[in-house]
């Protein structure tokens, strides 16, 4: 990760010319993206996700200005400075009024090349500060999976979303077995290496880009799994389990150790008005427990026969119905505990 990562910035003029010679100077240390009208750049903007905009004010079609309000306007875009490029002749009424509108600098043509290199810079380095800070807040800095802050905002919005489009949230809550043993057993510094090792594990099971593996804590992991029913959950839940028990750790002399196993808690709802979000997250949670004091190395997702939400239907058909085994799912800690067979989860 210390390698600084190349930017890329859209450059907009209506004339060749002007992009031709910017190329020329930002081409070698930055990805270059070109636009020749208002237009192209809204929709460059939008698809290409610059890191950095430089921005003409006088074209034929829209004017920088009409561009720049747009751009602050839609939600993809706002984030992304824009440095306005004012020509000969503005008087320092286009600067003023590009700050106004919120771009973040300016560059006067003709380009001077130092100055263009050095205002551009400037910005990317700042760029690159606020990225590096805002990962340093989310992301786990042992793991460099996301952290719970991360995790907390994600399933807030995966959970309003899962609302609004009637669609399945599963989530799956896991924590190591028996972690005492192994820091007592090879140090504190190789249960480390053990938590990397089983993040890593977790982020490869996350594979879609809205799936989400965290470090919850201590020796929490979590992924949440948006659009994604009870079956297939449990299908990764249980990959996941089998991934970890079969996976060696490496040691620090180059040797290695056999890995700890996993509990896994995994729930799956598709949210209404009359789920909440913190009783999804319990529901997991002592899931998880429940799959501990049945033996621990095993996934344990209720029976699923208790709710139709919990299965991931949006018709609630099967609500309040009564039948299947007598193991429920969140609250039912009990005798049926050994019914959940080694890295079985769910109804028999
Ligand atoms: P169980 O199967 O019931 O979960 O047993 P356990 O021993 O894993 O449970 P417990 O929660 O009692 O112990 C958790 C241990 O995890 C205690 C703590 O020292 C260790 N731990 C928590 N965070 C870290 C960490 O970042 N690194 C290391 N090496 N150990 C950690
Ligand atoms: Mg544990
Ligand atoms: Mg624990």
């Amino acid at each position: 990760m210390g390698n600084v990562p190349r930017y890329t910035i859209l450059a907009v003029d209506d004339e060749r010319s002007n992009l031709l010679v910017l190329n020329r100077i930002l081409s070698l240390e930055y990805t270059l993206l070109t636009a020749k009208s208002g237009q192209e750049a809204l929709s460059r903007a939008e698809n290409d996700a610059p890191d950095l905009i430089l921005l003409d004010i006088i074209m034929p079609d829209m004017s920088g200005f009409d561009v720049l309000r747009e751009l602050k306007a839609r939600e993809e875009t706002r984030e992304i400075p824009v440095i306005i490029v004012t020509g000969l002749g503005g008087g320092g009424e286009d600067e003023e009024r590009g700050f106004f509108l919120g771009a973040v600098d300016y560059i006067s043509k003709p380009f001077n090349n130092a100055i263009v290199r050095a205002r551009v810079k400037t910005h990317i380095q700042m760029i690159h500060q606020i990225r590096m800070s805002e990962r340093l807040g989310l992301f786990d800095p042992l793991t460099d999976i996301a952290n719970r802050r991360n995790f907390d905002e994600r399933i807030a919005m995966e959970w309003r979303r899962a609302k609004r489009e009637r669609e399945p949230l599963s989530f799956l809550m896991m924590d190591v077995d028996k972690f005492k043993n192994y820091n007592d057993t090879y140090g504190h510094p190789q249960g480390d290496a053990l938590l990397k090792t089983i993040a890593r594990i977790f982020s490869a099971a996350a594979r879609r880009p809205s799936d989400l593996a965290v470090r919850l804590g201590g020796e929490e992991f979590g992924v949440l799994l948006p659009k994604t029913d009870r079956s297939a959950a449990l299908n990764i839940a249980e990959r996941i389990r089998a991934e970890v028990e079969r996976t060696k750790v490496p040691t620090a002399d180059g040797g290695e150790t056999t890995s700890a196993t996993i509990s896994i808690g995994c729930v799956t709802m598709v949210p209404t008005e009359r789920e909440s979000m913190q009783q999804f997250i319990v529901t997991a949670d002592e899931r998880l427990y429940y799959a501990k004091r049945s033996g621990r190395n095993r996934v344990y997702a209720g029976d699923g026969a208790a709710d139709a939400a919990e299965r991931g239907e949006t018709n609630s058909a099967a609500d309040g119905e009564a039948s299947g085994p007598t193991t429920a799912g969140a609250d039912a800690v009990g005798a049926d505990a050994a019914e959940q067979k080694n890295g079985q989860g769910g109804a028999p």
